[in-house]
């Protein structure tokens, strides 16, 4: 994995793991935000209208933050609003990139060939990680976030006056309980699987696979008796959850050796799972194949042959049988 060190791409850098062989994940770098009014959000500057067409997401299919990114597009209908470009699904040596491959949709605006050529045009001396997703300003060639929590609350409700669909999913009455469930969920499950896949001692799995489970079994039994996270309300933390259950037992229990149970051991969530696929915004986002080539390709530290396992075999559609099973229209 590489990264850029002042406006140039460097693929001999490996810089996530610490002397303790533990994971650390660096936060997301431009944290502006798109506002009604172009007023400055909680962070960075201001000058980002909520306007129709000025915006563009660049994503990765395979990737569990993406993906909370692309599904808010969805469930708000800004499709028409803001443009879509997906990356190849191998990180390799030049990081993400546009290599035609089928589901890669190239970039439009700049006919960039790699991720990393964006950041470049946005801030030309940038030194960090090139990650996904990124919010890009048409308007002035720049990154907007690279921070996908800040990316769904502006979908959230920043659009609305442009003509996102309805539909709020951070109600503010609800924020509080939403934040923190985020925290917890993000902290033992979402980056856990990761410091579990990546660590590099015996220690730092051992710590991070404990808490992968727990959070799991916690869960397990929140939503035996709850239709949501919040209780009846579908919000932004189940959304959030979402994107690491779809790819638990595909990748996280064999790649990351996660693999003290499966999702479908656990009844509620394996079903309040295949409930979320079902919601209409949810299968354009998804691509399975993206997603497991991504994983076991990439990351050849943990995978040196690069071989991508047939199964497990799952079928997301399979009706629900939670007693309170979530159903849409
Ligand atoms: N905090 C970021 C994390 C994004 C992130 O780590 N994305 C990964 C893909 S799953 C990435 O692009 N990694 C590239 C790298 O670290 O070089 C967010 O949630 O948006």
């Amino acid at each position: 994995m590489g990264m850029m060190v002042e406006g140039r791409w460097r693929s001999d850098v490996d810089r996530l793991v610490d002397a303790s062989g533990a994971l650390q994940r660096p936060s997301s770098v431009f944290r502006n935000w798109v506002t009604v009014d172009g007023a400055p959000g909680p962070t960075g500057e201001g000058g980002f209208k909520a306007e129709s067409g000025r915006y563009h997401l660049y994503v990765a299919r395979a990737c569990p933050w993406a993906h909370r990114a692309t599904l808010f597009r969805e469930l708000k209908g800004l499709q028409e609003h803001i443009g879509l470009s997906v990356t190849h699904w191998l990180m390799g040596d030049d990081g993400w990139t546009f290599d035609p491959a089928p589901g890669v949709i190239q970039d439009p605006l700049h006919g960039a060939e790699a991720l990393w050529q964006l950041y470049a045009r946005s801030e030309s001396a940038y030194s960090g990680r090139v990650t996904v997703p990124v919010l890009w300003d048409r308007q002035t060639s720049r990154i907007v976030s690279n921070e996908s929590a800040d990316i769904i609350r502006m979908f959230n409700s920043a659009f609305d006056v442009v003509g996102a669909l309805d539909g709020d999913y951070a109600p503010t009455a609800l924020v509080a309980e939403i934040d923190g469930l985020n925290e917890r969920i993000y902290a033992g499950l979402n980056n856990g699987v990761y410091r579990a896949g990546f660590a590099r001692s015996q220690e730092a799995y051992d710590v991070a696979v404990a808490e992968v489970f727990e959070t799991l079994d916690w869960l397990e039994h929140l939503l035996s008796r709850q239709m949501f996270l919040c209780g009846d309300r579908l919000t932004e933390a189940d959304w959030r959850l979402f994107t690491t259950l779809l790819r638990f037992d595909s990748v996280y229990h064999g790649h990351f050796k996660c693999n003290v149970r499966l999702l479908v051991d656990y009844p509620a969530l394996w079903s309040y799972t295949r409930e979320l696929y079902a919601h209409p915004a949810v299968a354009p986002t998804v691509d399975l194949d993206h997603i497991k080539r991504h994983y076991y390709c990439s990351h050849r530290h943990i995978n040196p042959t690069g071989v991508v396992p047939a199964g497990p075999e799952i079928d997301f559609t399979v009706a629900p049988d939670r007693e309170h099973a979530a159903a849409w229209t």
